[in-house]
């Protein structure tokens, strides 16, 4: 006998509704989820391989999933319907529809991919299918407060493991040696992983804006560029600060100075109704005025949350009615790559309040702090 589900909590109730509403505008009359974070954000369940069929209207979501999951979803989602599929998902879609009266199923035009849509279309005869964007996207920038709270925990995971790290690193280390310190360090602090592999960047490595950790090894007035996060209950955090082993050059410390202002001044300008693309702009001008705007090539920030890139976009390329908006939580990293000399990036992370901002991480960053 199958097991009788629980009452769906509200939080995710409003979730759905928020969605099924957007449904019902766009005269859909369900839609497939397919990104396993989505899945996530709608029933708690977070396996893979599944996927969410999300009624236009009422409370009968399925997840459909196979065999690796089933106990998997009773723990994580006992409200949720699931379908066990035996097949190719293509046919336990279709299994599932033609019970139902759906003529226009919405796919997400960013996540199905062309195969998956072609299937779809061959089992699902008589159907619609209607490549939409769904809104997720938006719906999830704007995080509630028991999001914030997890993102705030994984921050104090990632800083405290940072910190931990800065005890541990010593002249002759490899960058790859200290990155595994950290990850460990944040998995044994309670991260449930990394929000990405962390960046431990050495000298003229830390020119890379995302280099990978390898065998080079840190000296006594190396440069040292460290990016990295924790997830924890599946909300990221993401950070990045620079140190130098005993000293500085004068040319860095000039660019420490440089873009430590400039994300200052990005920071403080946050506050909901500022275009995306002025908070990236402040950040930027400052740069330029120092004569490095060549050496800052990508935005200065994104949105994150159970994905580590999310809406909204600090960027020259964010659509240019895009706005700041309570509840968005987003990085703010400026950075200055010298090729053949090194890099700086300094990256928080900052919650939009109703009336401002709240800056989320808090390790120190003055020039002094940088050197260890
Ligand atoms: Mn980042």
């Amino acid at each position: 006998m199958p097991p009788r589900r629980r009452p769906v909590p509200p939080l995710l109730k409003s979730r759905a509704a928020a969605l099924q509403k957007r449904l019902r505008v766009a005269d859909l009359d369900g839609l497939l989820v397919v990104e396993p974070v989505d899945i996530r954000y709608l029933t708690g369940f977070v396996g893979d391989d599944s996927w969410l069929f999300v009624p236009a209207r009422g409370t009968g979501l399925v997840i459909l999933s196979d065999s690796r999951f089933t106990t998997q979803i009773e723990r994580e989602s006992p409200h949720s319907r699931v379908v066990i599929r035996t097949g190719a998902m293509a046919d336990a879609v279709a299994g599932l529809l033609g019970r139902k009266n759906i003529a226009r199923l919405g796919l997400p035009r960013d996540h199905v991919t062309l195969g998956q849509r072609k299937k779809l279309g061959k089992a699902l005869r008589g159907i619609k299918l209607v490549p939409c964007d769904d809104g997720l996207i938006a719906q999830r920038a704007v995080k509630t407060d028991d999001e914030v709270k997890h993102i705030v925990r994984a921050g104090k995971i990632q800083q405290q493991a940072f910190e931990e790290t800065l005890a541990f690193i010593e002249p002759g280390m490899t960058e790859a040696a200290v990155a595994a310190f950290l990850e460990y360090r944040m998995r044994a602090l309670g991260a449930d992983g990394v929000s990405f592999p962390s960046i431990v960047a050495a000298d003229a490595n830390a020119a890379l804006p995302h280099a990978i950790p390898g065998n080079t090894k840190i000296k006594k007035g190396s440069l040292v560029l460290i990016d990295w996060g924790a997830k924890f209950r599946g909300y990221c955090s993401d950070m990045t600060r620079v140190i130098a082993l005993g000293k500085m050059k004068p040319k860095l410390r000039e660019v420490y100075r440089v873009v430590l202002d400039a994300q200052l001044a990005a920071i403080d300008a946050i506050k909901p109704g500022v275009p995306l693309r002025a908070v990236d702009q402040v950040a930027r001008d400052h740069i330029d005025k120092h004569g490095y705007g060549e050496f800052f090539g990508h935005g200065l920030g994104h949105g994150l949350g159970l994905d580590i890139h999310e809406e909204p976009r600090l960027s020259p390329l964010a659509p240019k009615d895009g706005v700041l908006k309570p509840g968005h939580v987003v990085t703010v990293e400026p950075g200055v790559y010298l090729p053949g000399v090194g890099g700086v990036r300094i990256e928080d992370d900052v919650l939009v309040t109703p009336r401002g901002k709240r800056v989320l991480t808090d390790l120190p960053k003055d020039l002094d702090s940088a050197i260890i």
